[in-house]
């Protein structure tokens, strides 16, 4: 049996659709996994200009594609480092249950429960109308939270080790989603979110 996305749970009401599907990968194979993309990826201290204002990103980041999948965000360009292979693996198993390719990879390390992604929708021009983004989540749970940009309404979800939420369909356009601090001591999370960039 084939698995596809959308057999699962739509998370949001709506306008949304965001599938979530707990433990893609089960503990065993999350655990060698996130090992391998910690030790394998060229994590970096990014600067990024918000509101004006050049500061330190709370998070470490990188960015892999295909030759040619640039990625502009936060006022910086990025250029894509070549795929490796915890990544193909990856990009490969996410493919098949989401039903379309993927050209590229922003990948995020939260060092603790202190780093956190602002409120923010991901509708770059480059990522074209109503993308399809597969997010993949290692490590410690985080909070993960939608808020819709023209009504009251809020979902909170928690991604922890091994769950992918495949967002696609108006999501992008109609919600905004972060990953707030936490107060207490956190191990670190890598999250990935699978895109395809219109070269
Ligand atoms: O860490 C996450 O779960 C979300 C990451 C995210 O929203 C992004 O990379 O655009
Ligand atoms: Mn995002």
């Amino acid at each position: 049996m084939i698995l596809a996305a959308q057999d699962f749970p739509n998370v949001l009401p709506h306008d949304g659709e965001a599938f979530f599907i707990k433990q893609f990968y089960g503990k065993e194979q999350a655990d060698l996994l996130a090992a391998r993309l910690l030790d394998g990826l060229a994590w970096q201290e990014e600067t990024l200009l918000i509101f004006g204002r050049w500061v330190k990103a709370p998070r470490l980041m990188c960015w892999y594609g295909d030759p040619g999948a640039a990625y502009r965000y936060s006022g910086v360009d990025h250029p894509p480092l070549p795929w490796n292979s915890v990544l193909k693996e990856l990009k490969a198993g996410v493919e098949a249950v989401c039903g379309q390719d993927f050209n590229s990879v922003l990948a995020n390390l939260y060092r603790n429960g202190r780093d956190s992604m602002g409120c923010h929708a991901d509708n770059e021009p480059e990522l074209g109308f109503r993308p399809v983004i597969a997010s993949l989540s290692f490590g410690a749970g985080r909070r993960f939270k939608f808020h819709h940009k023209n009504q009251r309404l809020t979902v909170n979800l928690v991604l922890e080790h091994g769950d992918l939420l495949v967002m696609q369909g108006d999501t992008q356009h109609q919600w905004l989603h972060s990953v707030p601090k936490s107060q207490c001591e956190l191990l670190p999370r890598i999250n990935l979110t699978f895109r395809k960039i219109m070269i």
